[in-house]
């Protein structure tokens, strides 16, 4: 009897610095879930274009994201890690997606709506598109399982209408991709403004914290978190800035809210602030050292990258060219 594992899939953008948002939505429980599961970590490059970058960063960045993905845990033996851009089935079945998916459908995606308005001086189609090439970064590989934080929760949606409106259309092509949004950690938010999201590229870097920042700027940010007028220390989603705090403690001393409540009962904010900065610098501390290690061996992270495009184009081709022939395009003659 074959024992197949079942395959998950995830990726990030190389925009901006890897957050501690980023890690408690989708890194952590990727390391968390790589065992289980046959396992794809994506850079994705392409999507990140649909923001305005400078073209020397964004090369830097994705060689930086994969030393990063690395030393938070991601063991590069046992999984594939590959850059989006190098595997080109991804834009081509983005494609064929294209032409099942309503504008309707893009036009109620909340992201776009966001990002517009953040960078209305660049509203270009591949911001409205993005979500597509998502579904298609999923089903390329005929993922069944997705870790993301929630606000990819609407994205995943969409992935797993098409892949339904596919296989309806056709044949059974596609598995319905799953989301894995964790219960706590899935929205991580702002430190200066948090009745907004965490995110690594926000233009004020107070809002996020690294996961290369050193201690002192840490220290420096949590101490600078906005809370509220109020004293006692309670888990309140009416008081974020507060429960963002006490969200973020939980996860890095691995407890749980009541417990973080209980420690901190009686206690001031600024004690619970100058724990949770002295928490946050020793648990990133090995994993910053590991990346200091990493990011000098230029040839461990080529080898990674090539074995890593080879094994993804392989399992990318195969759906692509089913995809194909079930469409009616002619296979090239041999
Ligand atoms: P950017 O600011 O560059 O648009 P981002 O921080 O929103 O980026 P993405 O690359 O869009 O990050 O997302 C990577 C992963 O991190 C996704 O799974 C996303 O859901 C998750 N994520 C992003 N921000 C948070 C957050 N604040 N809390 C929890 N998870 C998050
Ligand atoms: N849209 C995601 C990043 C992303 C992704 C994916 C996540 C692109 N392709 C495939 C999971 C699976 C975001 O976080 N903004």
């Amino acid at each position: 009897m074959t024992n197949k594992k079942k395959i998950l899939l995830s990726g990030i953008q190389p925009s901006g610095q890897l957050c501690i948002g980023n890690y408690a939505g989708a890194l952590k429980n990727w390391v968390n879930l790589q065992e289980e599961y046959d396992s794809i970590f994506l850079i994705v490059d392409l999507h990140a274009l649909t923001v305005k970058q400078i073209p020397s960063e964004l090369r830097n960045r994705c060689l930086s994201f994969l030393a990063q993905y690395i030393a938070c845990g991601i063991n590069p033996d046992k999984n594939t890690i590959v850059i989006q851009s190098h595997v080109p089935e991804h834009a081509e079945l983005a494609w064929v997606l294209n032409t099942i998916t309503s504008f309707g459908e893009l036009s109620r995606m909340t992201q776009f709506k966001d990002k517009s308005k953040k960078h209305s001086n660049n509203i270009n189609v591949g911001l409205f598109t993005y979500p597509v090439l998502m579904a298609s970064d999923i089903l390329i590989y005929q993922a069944d399982m997705v870790p993301v934080g929630a606000d990819q929760k609407q994205h995943l949606e969409l992935a797993r209408d098409l892949a339904g409106r596919f296989n309806h259309n056709y044949s059974d092509t596609f598995p319905i991709p799953e989301p894995f949004i964790p219960k706590s950690g899935a929205r991580i938010m702002s430190l200066q403004e948090p009745e907004k999201k965490m995110s690594k590229s926000d233009e004020n870097v107070n809002n996020y914290i690294a996961l290369l920042d050193a201690p002192d700027v840490i220290i420096k940010k949590i101490k600078r978190a906005v809370t509220d007028s109020n004293t006692d220390i309670v888990y309140d989603e009416k008081r974020p800035g507060l429960a963002n705090l006490l969200t973020l403690y939980t996860i890095l001393t691995n407890t749980t809210i009541d417990e973080t409540v209980g420690h901190f009962k009686g206690k001031m904010y600024s004690q619970l602030k100058s724990e949770l900065g002295e928490v946050c610098v020793e648990y990133l501390k090995p994993m910053q050292s590991e990346y200091n290690r990493i990011i000098q061996d230029k040839v461990y992270l080529n080898e990674i990258l090539k074995v890593g495009a080879e094994k993804a184009r392989y399992k990318a081709r195969r759906t692509l060219s089913k995809v194909y022939r079930k469409i009616g395009l002619v296979p090239l003659p041999r």
